[in-house]
């Protein structure tokens, strides 16, 4: 019934932990050992969200600065799990939220000096991918195949679509141009570490590479790589499922224009390593957004394939009918990187109460982050929307955040119910993400402490209980969907992955739910694809924001 972040705190930031249905008055911070009581406070009254049924009291011990390990005690309630104050205190959660990214590398050998336990051996070549009937092109029949290895496995499945890996590069390559100093000394322990490359940019190659054979020769870009149906339960090197590529279509294709430009101003900058990669980035960006602009509105829709072509594909859809952001996103990286004006004009902008958080079908917002990190470079109008950008940027991490006083878990995550959706975790991270925008484009310390909270709601301070990342934290999730981790035989999940989390929704039906209430909906249970799979678009803005608040928040 005491609910806070399992991990810990910074000495000169704020200090807050949740106490449950209690009404009780005072609380002790005491040693972890028990021994000593180092500070007393006094509850705050009791407060519930609207959808909530819980009734909460606010314990406050920002002012305890000194470094250790604590626990808070509510006498008469119980004792929490245990705690550190310390100067980089989430270190370990960036790194290994980052590191997440190795394991589901595709077609390589994982083996024990970067894995540990949790080796393994090769698996999915995905040098023979099958053309399906819905992709073909004059230069590519059904039947044939095409060469299309690396990349990472989406989540708890084996399957590499183009839509998720986009948010999910473009969210790790905005967190390193963010942050490039960090990186530069951040050492993961995956094979590329001794290089002169930041890790995290041989993890994104790792991707990139992959993404790069999945354009066609028109510039069109297919939808995903996958089986025809989910896998079971196996290891990797156990799923041999045939694979195909499926039809192009027009967000892919954004998508992949996007981090392609982003792609090729990041790799600019190491000539040495990469002599022609960002040249081909740039020309496939070039290639996707003229094939894009010719044909702007081919959805995917699954079913409607399924009633023309065969085998159909049971996979993961990641359709999305609105196109409008993909454009804008795709838009904003290549004027970034080319300064062509011309791309810039299909940019506009939405009233605040339009906006919302990114996510796999809503990547407005990248487009926007990445304008205002070159705010310096902007030409012609984009230098003169630029007060536009920067006042919606920072209304919208207002929106989000107003209330915040009155929700349960005191939170920015959780002002609607609608924030628990499928993958919630990552919703508060994407919120966390908005006020660091705004942090850097105002300074105003309020807007680090707000997307803390949201750190916080997803190390333990929220309605399940839970430190959703795994081996962060006393009560983490042990029994995610995640084949990788069903399959291996070890009692452990693999470390640093983020479970998707709280979600009113339910649809995997899976037994064993306690409760319908929206901000508590959560379930433990390999079957619960719905609140407890991993995957990469979640453990992105994971990394993300653990990775600035290590940054931000100064000694
Ligand atoms: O993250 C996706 C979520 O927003 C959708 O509601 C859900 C159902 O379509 O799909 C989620 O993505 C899954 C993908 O389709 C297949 N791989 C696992 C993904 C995470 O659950």
């Amino acid at each position: 019934n005491i609910r806070l972040n399992q991990v810990g705190f910074y000495p000169t930031a704020s200090k807050i932990a949740v106490v449950v249905n209690a009404n009780a008055e005072t609380f002790l911070v005491k040693t972890a050992d028990l021994k000593n009581t180092v500070l007393t406070g006094k509850l705050s009254d009791q407060r519930k969200s609207e959808f909530s049924e819980k009734r909460t009291q606010i314990a406050d011990f920002s002012s305890l600065q000194k470094e250790g390990k604590y626990v808070i005690e509510v006498p008469s309630i119980g004792i929490s799990y245990p705690f550190e104050i310390q100067d980089e205190v989430h270190k370990n959660v960036a790194k290994a939220s980052l590191k997440a990214f190795y394991f589901q590398r595709a077609s390589t050998k994982i083996p024990e000096k970067y894995a540990g336990k949790w080796a393994r051996p090769f698996a999915h070549p995905d040098t023979k991918i099958l053309i399906h009937p819905s992709a073909v092109s004059d230069k590519r029949p059904a039947g044939k195949v095409i060469s299309s290895p690396k990349g990472w496995y989406d989540a708890g499945d084996y399957n590499k679509y183009i839509v998720n890996s986009g948010i999910t590069m473009g969210t790790l390559f905005s967190m390193y141009e963010d942050f490039p100093a960090y990186f530069q000394q951040q050492n993961l322990n995956i094979p590329e570490s001794n290089n002169a490359v930041p890790d995290v940019l041989e993890e994104a190659l790792w991707n990139l590479q992959w993404m790069l054979t999945m354009q066609d020769s028109d510039g069109g870009v297919y939808h995903k790589l996958t089986n025809a149906n989910f896998d079971r339960m196996l290891m990797p090197n156990h799923a041999k499922k045939t694979r195909y590529v499926v039809q192009k279509s027009t967000a892919a294709t954004l998508d992949f224009a996007a981090v392609m430009a982003q792609a090729a101003r990041i790799f600019r900058k190491f000539p040495k390593e990469f002599p022609a990669l960002a040249d081909s980035c740039l020309s496939a960006s070039v290639r996707a957004w003229d094939w894009a602009s010719k044909n702007p509105a081919v959805k995917y829709e699954q079913n409607k394939m399924n009633e023309q072509f065969l085998p159909k594909i049971t996979t993961g859809a990641y359709g999305d009918n609105t196109l409008s952001d993909e454009f804008i996103w795709a838009a904003a990286e290549l004027y970034i990187t080319t300064k062509d004006e011309k791309y810039y004009q299909n940019i506009d902008f939405l009233p605040v109460q339009k906006m919302s958080v990114p996510s796999w079908n809503q990547v407005r917002l990248l487009g926007y982050y990445s304008l205002a990190r070159f705010h310096n470079q902007l030409t012609g109008k984009a230098k003169e929307d630029f007060p536009t950008l920067k006042s919606n940027l920072v209304a919208f991490a207002d929106t989000l955040s107003s209330g915040i006083e009155k929700r349960s878990f005191q939170t920015v995550m959780g002002k609607t119910a609608k924030d628990f959706v499928w993958g919630s975790t990552a919703v508060a991270a994407n919120q966390g993400i908005v006020m660091i925008q705004a942090y850097q484009l105002t300074k105003d310390r309020k807007y680090l402490d707000l997307a803390l909270t949201n750190l916080d709601y997803i190390l333990g301070r929220n309605g399940a209980g839970y430190s959703f990342l795994t081996a962060f934290g006393s009560k983490t999730p042990m029994h995610l969907h995640h084949r990788l981790a069903i399959a291996d035989g070890i009692d452990e999940p693999l470390p640093g992955f983020l479970s998707g989390g709280i979600n009113a929704g339910q649809q995997d039906k899976c037994e064993g739910y306690t409760t319908k209430v929206a901000d508590e909906c959560y379930l433990d249970a390999e079957c619960s694809y719905s609140t407890n799979e991993i995957a990469i678009n979640w453990n992105a803005p994971m990394a993300y924001l653990a990775s600035a608040i290590e940054v931000l928040i100064k000694k």
